[in-house]
């Protein structure tokens, strides 16, 4: 049957009894075991009466039977949408309803919580906790192993990753089988994966860093995976000896560089360290180096586009860059206002096209057409210049945009929030450096007149309506805030004015 991606990812491993998953408590899941699951997954889908391209929104902690759930709706056709596990009920509310989704699966713990919104959408709620009981996993377990995959197209969708906006309001990012296909393609070859890898995996699988780009490379691969259920110092410094490759945000390799467990002779056997979702800083690749003789490997990337470019494998991997455009791939930088390409060396806007390239935005034609050309360039909001040598840098962003641990965040949406709050007459939210997650967020609050703010309030308010990585890590009073002659607020000043206040015990 055509499934491009299963075909290729999936297929192949059917019946195969090589390992797919190390898991923590030791155990191992053989690829053959994992494909039979997932097929138990696609005949549930059937089950439950989802029809090819119905979205199956996915709030759960990571497992490896959260990893076969993706295999399954792969298998079945359906598109796969996961939510960072730190969402609260009403950032899950927005998702639910804008995404449409036909099966909403959560953690058993918060399925109360839930249960009004899912009705109120028409969606089938079910649950699957971190140790893989739950609603939903009692109905896979009466399932046969065996299911015809369902057809689909290169261009049908294989998944929806919502990414956070300027306005304030998430966008769906729709992902084609090529677009995912393609990048893995890409990636295996640019980094030599094999099945003799094994991948030290650490990250979240909600985003595209844990699901596609680790996943869907060593899938297609045929290696194995340590999969850890998140990334804890203690635990990768333990299990790195059975790895040959691991990738990671900057602040897993500044937190084990913190150790000084973290050698030489640990990393010996390594074949590659591969970073990305933020920029590392040339720092942490020249401390990385002195301390491991391993050159940290940065590529750039985006949920919209997969992996658009990679330091090279063989050759300079220079600190600073992300290198040169995957194959496939083309990049140039542009002017903002105009569009027009910039010679070589100036800074601009990086557009990029190419198969990875995503379809557009769920649902909101005119945020598509504002960011994705009709020649099929995406304008990345990045700043960035090529050099002379080809390297691609990241200078800057041309969108506001915080990026703390390899997460996301857009001011305006913390910015709405505060905005709302009582005694509040208006906010401004800010990225400041942090030591450990590259930067923080700082919001500055200016009272309405006559008013007393009440910090403690508006944070137990942030506590319940906003995920952990997103709330102002420091929250500041000012009478004023700076703004220009147009009346615009100065955000350089405000980032100038609070630089340095993160130090190296801030975690
Ligand atoms: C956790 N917390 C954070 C972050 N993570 N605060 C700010 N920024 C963060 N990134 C907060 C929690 O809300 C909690 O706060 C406290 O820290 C402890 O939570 P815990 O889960 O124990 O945190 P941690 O273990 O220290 O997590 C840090 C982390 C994690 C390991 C760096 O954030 C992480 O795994 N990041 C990876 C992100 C990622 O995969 N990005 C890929 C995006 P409180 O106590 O107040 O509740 S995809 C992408 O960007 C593109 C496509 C690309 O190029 O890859
Ligand atoms: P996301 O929306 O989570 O996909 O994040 C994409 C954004 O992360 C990009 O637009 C960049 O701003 C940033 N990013 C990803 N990788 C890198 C990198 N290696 N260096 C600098 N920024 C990066």
């Amino acid at each position: 049957m055509t499934n491009p991606l299963y075909n290729a990812l999936f297929a192949p491993h059917q019946g195969r009894d090589a390992p797919f998953l190390h898991l923590d408590d030791g155990r191992s899941i053989s690829y053959a075991d994992f494909l039979a699951r997932a097929a138990q997954y696609a005949n549930a889908f059937a089950v439950l009466g989802l029809s090819p391209g119905d979205r199956v929104a996915v709030h759960v902690q990571k497992s490896a039977e959260a990893l076969t759930l993706y295999a399954g709706c792969v298998q079945a056709g359906v598109v796969f949408l996961p939510l960072n596990t730190a969402y609260t009920p009403t950032e899950l509310d927005y998702f639910i309803a804008d995404s449409g989704a036909a099966l909403f699966v959560c953690d058993p713990q918060e399925a109360d919580a839930l249960a009004p919104i899912a009705a109120r959408e028409g969606c089938i709620l079910h649950t699957l906790a971190g140790d893989g009981s739950g609603s939903l996993t009692d109905l896979v377990d009466r399932q046969p192993t065996d299911f015809t995959t369902v057809a689909r197209a290169e261009d049908d969708l294989a998944a929806l990753l919502y990414t956070s906006g300027t306005t304030g309001r998430s966008k769906g990012a729709m992902l084609t089988q090529r677009n995912l296909l393609s990048n893995a393609q890409a990636l295996v070859g640019v980094w030599r994966f094999t099945s003799d890898d094994v991948l030290l995996h650490a990250l979240p699988i909600f985003h595209s860093h844990g699901l596609f780009v680790a996943t869907n490379v060593m899938l297609l691969a045929g290696g194995s995976m340590i999969f850890l259920p998140r990334f804890d110092p203690e635990t990768v410094l333990r299990r790195l000896p059975e790895a040959t490759a691991m990738m990671g945000v900057p602040t897993f390799y500044t937190r084990l560089l913190d150790d000084p467990r973290f050698t030489a002779d640990l990393t010996a056997h390594m074949r590659v360290f591969i970073s990305g979702s933020a920029p590392l800083l040339a720092e942490t690749h020249t401390r990385f180096y002195a301390r491991t003789g391993h050159h940290i490997l940065e590529r750039y990337g985006m949920t919209e586009t997969s992996m658009n470019t990679s330091n090279p494998y063989d050759g300079a991997r220079r600190a600073g860059t992300v290198g040169f455009p995957l194959p496939g791939v083309e990049v140039k930088v542009c002017d903002p206002a105009t569009g027009a390409e910039l010679p070589r060396g100036e800074i601009g806007v990086l557009e990029v096209r190419g198969p990875n390239v995503f379809k557009g935005y769920w649902r909101m034609p005119e945020k598509t057409r504002e960011e994705l050309r009709e020649d099929g360039f995406f304008i990345t909001g990045d700043l960035s210049l090529i050099d002379d040598q080809g390297y691609v840098q990241i200078v800057g962003r041309g969108k506001d945009l915080i990026i703390s641990g390899g997460y996301n965040i857009y001011p305006k949406e913390i910015e709405l929030f505060l905005d709302a709050q009582d005694g509040v007459l208006e906010s401004a939210v800010v990225g400041v450096p942090c030591p450990d997650f590259g930067e923080s967020v700082v919001a500055v609050l200016v009272p309405e007149p006559g008013r007393t703010i009440d910090i403690a309030a508006i944070e137990a308010a942030a506590r319940r309506d906003i995920a952990g990585f997103k709330r102002p890590r420091r929250i500041e009073v000012v009478d004023a805030l700076p703004r220009n002659t147009m009346g615009k607020v100065q955000k350089n000043q405000l980032r100038d004015r609070y630089a340095g206040i993160f130090t190296p015990t801030d975690g």
